[in-house]
């Protein structure tokens, strides 16, 4: 059985612990513009009843984002940024039980949204995009999820290039938790993802599912999201809105090898998923000590 982890957040005193299973993380996309759920939930009321429904449908956390990453995808400016994404945040966060996640890479976006209740801060450039970034984490005590891409949502798929993307990304893990250390954030705060879809051809997208576990070693939750991304449709040829048992299949890959998060859209399914693949992973564990006993 894993520890059980916990990120904190000390300025509140909130807590996000890890139980022995992964955490499903209900996507909350308060965008026009998003590449599954664009604009279907741009209002706030639209927005937090879809929040409520994927609670009772059983997430662990909901993860609230106002500006898409998919890509091609336009930069937003803070102002709409924070118009969009603040009301919901503070309505949602009043409304629930669960941990809010904030979907940012802008501080003040973040600021406000931890103010607004928010407990954890997504940042997929991973402090790199906004230098005051690293400051709100570390006075916060907010949790921050590091994940990696190469290049920015608007040139990332153009043409993606590794020697050894497990390598690689195991290096700029290492180099990005040295950084958040130095300037005060604590380990337990961080979240680590390799950014699946974020600057990756299909075959790391693979590789990096099928080689989760080596990113274990830095002892971080591990989030990973593979919801109806473009690498399924590449393998079943189906469009956004039927990749749901693609994605099912690489949830429980995902679970099998270390999964500490998973980021999804279909919360209720994922969940089943998610529940079947621990306990065939765990059975695994318990024959591999019993051969070895
Ligand atoms: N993927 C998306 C958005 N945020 N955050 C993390 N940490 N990891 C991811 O892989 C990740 C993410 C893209 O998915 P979605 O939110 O559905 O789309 P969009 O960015 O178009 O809003």
């Amino acid at each position: 059985m894993r520890d059980l982890k916990t990120l904190t957040r000390q300025a509140m005193d909130r807590l996000i612990e890890f139980p022995d299973q992964p955490l499903i993380m209900g996507v909350v996309n308060v965008t026009p513009d998003s590449f599954s759920d664009g604009g279907c939930y741009l209002d706030v009321e639209a927005a937090v009843a879809h929040a409520l429904r994927l609670v009772e449908e059983g997430a662990d956390l909901l993860d609230i984002g106002a500006e898409s990453t998919r890509p091609g995808a336009d930069t937003v400016d803070e102002a709409e940024e924070r118009r969009r994404a603040i009301p919901v945040v503070t309505a949602v966060a009043k409304a629930v039980r669960v941990p809010v996640s904030i979907d940012t890479s802008k501080a003040a976006v973040a600021q406000a949204a931890l103010d607004a209740g928010a407990v954890l801060v997504n940042d997929v450039t991973a402090l790199r995009g906004d230098a005051a970034m690293v400051e709100v984490i570390a006075r916060t005590g907010a949790g921050i999820v590091l994940m990696h891409m190469q290049g920015t949502p608007r040139t990332m798929q153009q043409a993606p290039r590794y020697e050894d993307v497990v390598g690689e990304i195991s290096s700029f893990f290492e180099e990005r938790i040295r950084f958040a250390i130095a300037r005060g954030v604590a380990q337990r705060q961080i979240v680590l993802d390799p950014g699946i879809g974020f600057g990756k051809l299909l075959v790391h997208n693979l590789t990096l599912l099928a080689q989760l576990h080596r990113f274990a070693y830095f002892g971080c939750p591990l989030l990973v999201s593979v919801s109806r991304k473009a690498f399924l449709g590449q393998l079943v040829d189906r469009p956004v809105q039927e990749r749901q048992w693609a994605t099912a299949a690489a949830v429980a890959m995902a679970v099998d090898r270390g999964a500490g998060i998973l980021r999804v859209h279909d919360v209720r399914a994922m969940r089943d998923v998610m529940q079947v693949a621990v306990a065939i992973s765990r059975q695994t564990i318990v024959s591999m000590k019993a051969q070895h006993a």
